[in-house]
């Protein structure tokens, strides 16, 4: 496989050599891709100026992705499995797709959508459950050139209306429901809803998965095999130019309106395919098994474009890790021998919970490599995943990236870099982080904590916010001039390793002291009680911010209750020092998380600070329910 590097003395040439000539590295490894034609200038850029940002990498090619995943690949892996579908129901037979098999899929979808006059430039929303037509209908709308935005199948009706109407789709693919462990979801009821409320969507393409009874709008409404009926498997690809959009996906940002980021084609592409290989390091023939949903960016990084680019065989679970037990990732992982395996810390703690002997009886021999993203993930957890999943022999990669920089950024190579819990390590070569104070001075050398920026353009970086350009530079190119703003705190240890601290705002001042709230946490989820913690910061009359830490413990005696708060004090002056000791400590049952995993701190926050009159929009959380709880047991006054 080409592009790959294999040892540290080579990570540290190809970094040099992509800060000398960004330019001449990318296009390097550009030239693996398949262009119809080849681009005219690697690179033109401001990130101020009129109309800034202005990114465009590979100005003047023409491409279509879907032809680096399947002509590219056809001759050497038309049998090859390309997607591995493992259902919900362990019961139910998995799907194994093969390239050439999953290509006739997407060019007959193809043909379905051209046919109900789908054009290239198209919104297309997309609400399905994690089944083989989510990667169908995505490469389908990548092979017209119309450009789709996916919507995670947890989100509520007004969510999705919210994004549909946001990049006015004129489509709608969803499904009439999806399982999700031992419970069906009523998508298409919920679609319904949503589209009474979104003007543009002409077409509704329903997906059958579960059986479950629908309503029907005629005219709008279409079943996806009468979709697909009579158009046979003969498609060209729509050629696009490198800059064409490829796909917009919404995230949530410090106000309540989604921001709808946009990523173009050609860097998107180079990008997802070169951090997947590196990073893992895949070898041909290996079973990769990446976790998240596709709703998310890591989904479409990391399931469906960069796996399916490198010519990968990638694993897609419909479920969740605790149906109908919570070995069921083992189980899986067993059943396919997979090789390299990518979660989310707040997955790998919500099994630590549920004992050891869940993972003891599966037999995981065959994983090579681990990963993590999405959060920091704290020592404990690190170390449980490395013993007892990797046994001790995997290499785990932490990787930090963000929707916004469509591919992973700092991150160990996987049995390359030599890794510390808790650090994402080095960034890959062709990326420049930067750490500057809050005036925007750079921090130089090691053994410095500051704003984690980014100060030169890749290509899988966004374009856009869709529909609002103006937000896009002022959300991340106008605090700090001529720099890409993470919205990320970081350290850089002695050895140059960054340590991701948390979003900016999570940064707490305490009596001068800037401490990290992940920190605190990590500290606090040492005592042997804790199961999970979050803290913010709230005003403190002497320390201009003090500590407030939320925490969920495993059940605690009536004799442990009374002592628990001093020994979380105790345990996070042993781990950091008494300056990061929380003043206020809360015992809750739950966490405001959203469906991701991310904790809203924002709602914390503000209860911490008394006041709950406005919470903003708490839909995307995953149990509206504990944000009440907490408000009663809250440990200050709190305004309603
Ligand atoms: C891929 C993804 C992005 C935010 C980012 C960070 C946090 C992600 C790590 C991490 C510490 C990591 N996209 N984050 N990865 N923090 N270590 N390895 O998660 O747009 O949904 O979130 O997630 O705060 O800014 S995202």
């Amino acid at each position: 496989m080409t592009n790959k590097i294999t040892s540290m003395a080579e990570y540290y040439q190809k970094y040099q050599e992509s800060v000398a000539n960004p330019e001449a590295f990318w296009a390097e490894i550009a030239e693996s891709s398949f262009w119809r034609k080849k681009w005219d200038k690697v690179l033109d850029w401001r990130f101020d100026g009129p109309g800034a940002p202005m990114v465009n990498w590979f100005v003047n090619g023409k491409l279509n992705i879907t032809e680096n995943i399947f002509e590219r690949n056809m001759f050497t892996r038309k049998d090859q499995v390309a997607i591995i579908w493992e259902p919900n129901d362990p019961k139910e037979k998995e799907v194994r797709l093969t390239y050439g098999e999953l290509f006739d899929k997407v060019k007959e979808f193809a043909n379905g959508l051209l046919k109900l006059g789908v054009k290239k430039g198209d919104r297309v929303a997309i609400y399905l459950p994690m089944v083989p037509e989510l990667a169908v209908a995505m490469l389908a709308c990548a092979r017209i050139g119309a450009i789709h935005s996916i919507v995670f199948a947890g989100f509520s009706a007004t969510a999705l209306a919210d994004r549909i109407n946001d990049a006015s789709a004129n489509v709608l693919i969803t499904s009439d429901g999806g399982f999700r462990g031992s419970k069906k979801i009523p998508l298409k009821d919920i679609a319904d809803e949503a589209l009474e409320s979104c003007p543009t969507v002409e077409h509704n393409i329903v997906l059958k998965r579960t059986e479950q009874d629908v309503k029907w709008t005629e005219g709008r409404d279409k079943w996806w095999h009468d979709v697909i009926e009579g158009v046979g498997i003969d498609n060209e690809a729509e050629v696009m130019d490198s800059e064409d959009t490829l796909f917009i996906l919404y995230t949530s940002g410090s106000t309540g309106k989604p921001k709808g980021v946009v990523h173009t084609t050609a860097g998107y592409m180079v990008f997802s395919e070169y951090t997947f290989k590196n990073v893992f390091q895949y070898n041909d023939g290996d079973v990769f098994w990446c976790t998240a949903d596709i709703g998310w960016v890591t989904g479409h990084s990391y399931i469906v474009y960069g796996p399916l680019l490198a010519g990968a065989t990638s694993v897609m679970f419909e479920g969740v890790p605790t149906w109908p037990d919570a070995g069921r990732f083992w189980e899986i992982v067993a059943k396919y021998k997979v090789n390299q395996f990518y979660t989310a810390p707040t997955a790998i703690r919500a099994l630590i919970a549920q004992g050891n002997e869940w993972v003891t009886k599966h037999d995981l021999s065959s994983l090579s490599v681990l990963g993590t993203v999405g959060e920091p993930i704290n020592e404990e957890a690190w170390r449980w995943y490395h013993d007892l999943i990797g046994g001790g022999k995997c290499p785990i990669v932490d990787t930090w990236w963000q929707t916004e920089t469509g591919g992973i950024m700092i991150t160990p190579l996987a049995g390359i870099t030599p890794t510390k819990p808790s650090l994402a390590t080095l960034p890959l070569p062709g990326v420049q982080p930067i750490l500057v104070d809050p005036e925007g001075n750079e921090l130089k050398g090691n053994g410095v904590e500051g704003i984690l920026c980014i100060k030169f353009p890749w290509p899988g970086m966004l374009r856009s916010l869709y529909g609002d350009h103006k937000r896009c530079h002022e959300t991340y190119f106008s605090m700090f001039k001529g720099l890409y703003l993470t919205g990320d705190g970081a350290k850089r240890d002695e050895e140059g390793y960054y340590r991701i601290i948390g979003r900016i705002d999570d940064v707490i001042n305490v009596s001068g002291h800037r401490i990290g709230t992940a920190e605190v946490e990590d500290a606090i989820n040492q005592h042997p009680k804790v199961n999970e913690s979050a803290v913010v910061g709230y005003p403190h009359e002497i320390k201009g911010s003090g500590i407030y830490a939320y925490v969920i413990c495993e059940d605690l005696s009536e004799d442990e209750m009374g002592t628990i708060e001093n020994e979380i004090k105790a345990t996070v002056t042993k781990f950091i020092g008494p300056i990061a000791k929380p003043d206020k400590i809360q015992i809750v049952s739950g966490l405001p998380k959203t469906r991701s995993g991310k904790i809203m701190r924002r709602i914390l926050r503000k209860i911490g600070e008394g006041d709950a009159t406005n919470l903003g929009d708490t839909s995307t959380l995953l149990d509206p329910g504990v944000v009440e709880e907490i408000i009663t047991g809250a440990k200050v006054e709190v305004k309603r």
